[in-house]
């Protein structure tokens, strides 16, 4: 993602006038990117308008970020990692993977964000919030004779067996989430059959946590296990999908952004930290049908996002489950007796 030359007002907008530098000057970022493919680039694009940073992306589910950033650790690549579910990022705070970092819009940002940040001594950050739930495609759902769903436990019954999609866990933060909060909704023995009884249903576990929306947008699943707002999303691009948030109470997920321990580009990595808390890049995310929750409190929110005072959430336990013993250990479990049960 290479430019040549500076926006200058973008910079100045952003009050990044002084960080206006022609890109060879300024220097580069190598940023880690775990929300939507969209929005990565967008916001890549911009913090590159916004100061002449030469920006290189990449883009990866959650838990694959962090098992790049932890096998990177003796010699690491990346500066920033941006996006992705709490969870992990949690996790590589934990592990000394991430740096930690007091930026000076912390008091721009909701609380939940914030204690995000307490709770890794500052290695990671709130960027965005949102319920998990599901989606279905109307249509497909009609033309197979089946139940509207609007419960967890609705996803059991066997006439759904081939028309549910969700993520693996091990590589999907979503479905990490997923995991972590049946575990919390219905305790972990319940839990854990939940899992074996929905893998019954399950015609693919993806890689990506939104791939299973996408997929039941273009007529190619019935219902994906997902974020809300990645299911509103597939909503308003005219898709017909019909977003669900569970009856008996559901998790979420405080999006995050960590710098990375050893960052070779740290001064810049900071950079981009206050610029992606600031409430003009949060807000770039309605460019883009993002409906997460900003963490900034001036961002805007589009009135399509998921209202998350109206949905019963868990009191979801992020120091538990974001811990490193947890979330290997769970992830374990279900490695060792779901997915490998004959469906
Ligand atoms: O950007 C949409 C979103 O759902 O993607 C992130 C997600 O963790 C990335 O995909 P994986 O599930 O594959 O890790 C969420 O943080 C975010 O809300």
């Amino acid at each position: 993602m290479k430019r040549t030359f500076v926006l200058a007002l973008g910079a100045a907008a952003l009050g990044l006038g002084a960080a206006a530098l022609p890109a060879q000057a300024a220097g580069k970022l190598t940023y880690y990117c775990s929300a939507q493919e969209d929005w990565c680039q967008l916001m890549a694009r911009s913090f590159e308008e916004a100061t002449g940073i030469d920006v290189n992306m990449t883009r990866k589910s959650s838990g694959e970020t962090y098992a790049q950033v932890r096998a990177e650790a003796s010699n690491p690549k990346g500066d920033v990692w941006w996006g992705g579910t709490g969870d992990p990022h949690l996790q590589a705070a934990e592990e000394g993977l991430t740096e930690p970092y007091v930026s000076p819009m912390r008091g721009e940002l909701n609380d939940w964000a914030i204690s995000q940040a307490s709770s890794a001594d500052d290695k990671t950050i709130g960027i965005y919030s949102g319920a998990l739930g599901y989606g279905y495609n109307e249509d497909l759902l009609k033309a197979n004779n089946l139940p509207v769903p609007a419960c967890w436990k609705d996803l059991l019954k066997p006439e759904y067996k081939g028309h549910v999609q969700m993520a693996n866990p091990n590589s999907s933060g979503t479905a990490y989430t997923t995991l972590a909060t049946i575990v919390q909704l219905f305790g972990e023995d319940e839990g854990f059959e939940f899992m074996k009884g929905l893998h019954k249903n399950i015609n693919q576990y993806t890689k990506s946590g939104s791939a299973p929306i996408k997929a039941a947008g273009r007529g190619e699943n019935t219902i994906g296990i997902v974020f809300m707002h990645d299911a509103v999303k597939q909503a308003v691009a005219g898709f017909p999908i019909k977003v669900v948030a569970p009856c008996e109470g559901t998790g979420y997920e405080i999006g995050s952004m960590s710098i990375i321990k050893g960052a070779r580009n740290l001064e810049n990595a900071k950079k981009f930290y206050d610029w992606a808390l600031s409430k003009e890049a949060q807000t770039l995310a309605l460019q883009v049908k993002a409906y997460q929750v900003p963490s900034n409190k001036a961002s805007e929110t589009s009135p399509k996002a998921p209202d998350l005072s109206s949905i019963k959430l868990i009191d979801y336990d992020f120091n538990k489950y974001g811990s490193s013993e947890e979330r290997k250990r769970l992830l374990k479990k279900w490695d060792d007796e779901v997915s490998t049960l004959p469906q």
